[in-house]
């Protein structure tokens, strides 16, 4: 069975980093509720759900695609870039471990972000990014390369991270708002989309993809592609730099 890693959002929600917009006022109990809509899609597709403790002390805790990321059955636990987020991976650690879930690290002077990761096949796409430096891919490429990865770091200057501005589908076509993709030429196969909060999916499985609400045109657009869209929203999520992907850790069975 599938599972699941997610953590409950913080009250605190709200005072999250940002970087590249705005802030505008935050409702914490309609992120509850979309977080719980969020997790009930997987739920009822019949995924474990696995909650990391809460840490309210962490704005951004919800985001648990930052602290841990799944390269087939093994896990790379990051030390993210942002100071207040780097104490978020040590519950995520433990519950990773709880999981008998085999875990690699990514150790000082190196950051990561599980946001800047894109697998595509035995592509990793990473972001170089205001969170994960040169140090950190090194570090990761060194962790993946003997595991039959291929890294390819990727300069990220227009979005928080790499996968705020480029995800992929099933098929591997890479999806991106190009307005805020500094090089479509990376990958490919690139489909622009016309939606900037239409460029994250998650892969639900090989015809099924979720993704944000907000993005009708782009739903209709991988409807036209074969694919079943499952849509939740989450804009409380995307007040923050927020995306369907960052809200969860897949450990695909
Ligand atoms: C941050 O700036 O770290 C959070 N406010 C948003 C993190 C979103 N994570 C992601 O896209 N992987």
């Amino acid at each position: 069975m599938s599972r699941l890693l997610v953590r409950r959002p913080s009250p605190r929600l709200a005072e999250g980093e940002l970087t590249h917009i705005e802030r505008v006022p935050v409702d914490p109990d309609l992120a509850l509720s979309q977080w719980r809509s969020y997790v009930d899609v997987y739920r009822s597709r019949g995924w474990e759900v696995i909650e990391i403790e809460a840490a309210d002390e962490h704005a951004d805790g919800v985001f648990v695609e930052d602290a841990v990321v799944m390269f087939g059955d093994v896990a790379v636990i990051t030390r993210p870039g942002a100071d207040s987020r780097r104490g978020e991976t040590v519950s995520a650690a433990e519950t990773v471990a709880a999981a008998g879930i085999p875990a690699l690290r990514i150790e000082a002077p190196g950051t990561l972000d599980g946001g800047d990761v894109l697998k595509v096949g035995r592509t990793v796409y990473v972001g170089q990014t205001l969170r994960t430096n040169p140090e950190g891919i090194e570090q990761l490429r060194a962790h993946l390369a003997p595991r039959g990865w291929n890294v390819v770091a990727v300069p990220v200057t227009k979005v928080l991270h790499l996968k705020s501005g480029v995800t992929a589908l099933p098929d591997g076509t890479v999806v991106g708002f190009e307005p805020l993709v500094d090089d479509p030429d990376v990958y490919p196969d690139f489909l622009a989309v016309p939606e900037e909060h239409g460029t994250a999916v998650v892969v639900l499985d090989e015809n099924t993809v979720l993704m944000s609400s907000d993005a009708p045109q782009t739903a209709e657009l991988y409807r036209g592609r074969g694919l079943e869209v499952i849509t939740t929203p989450i804009s409380e999520f995307e007040k923050l730099e927020g995306c369907v992907t960052c809200l969860s850790v897949r450990v695909r069975d």
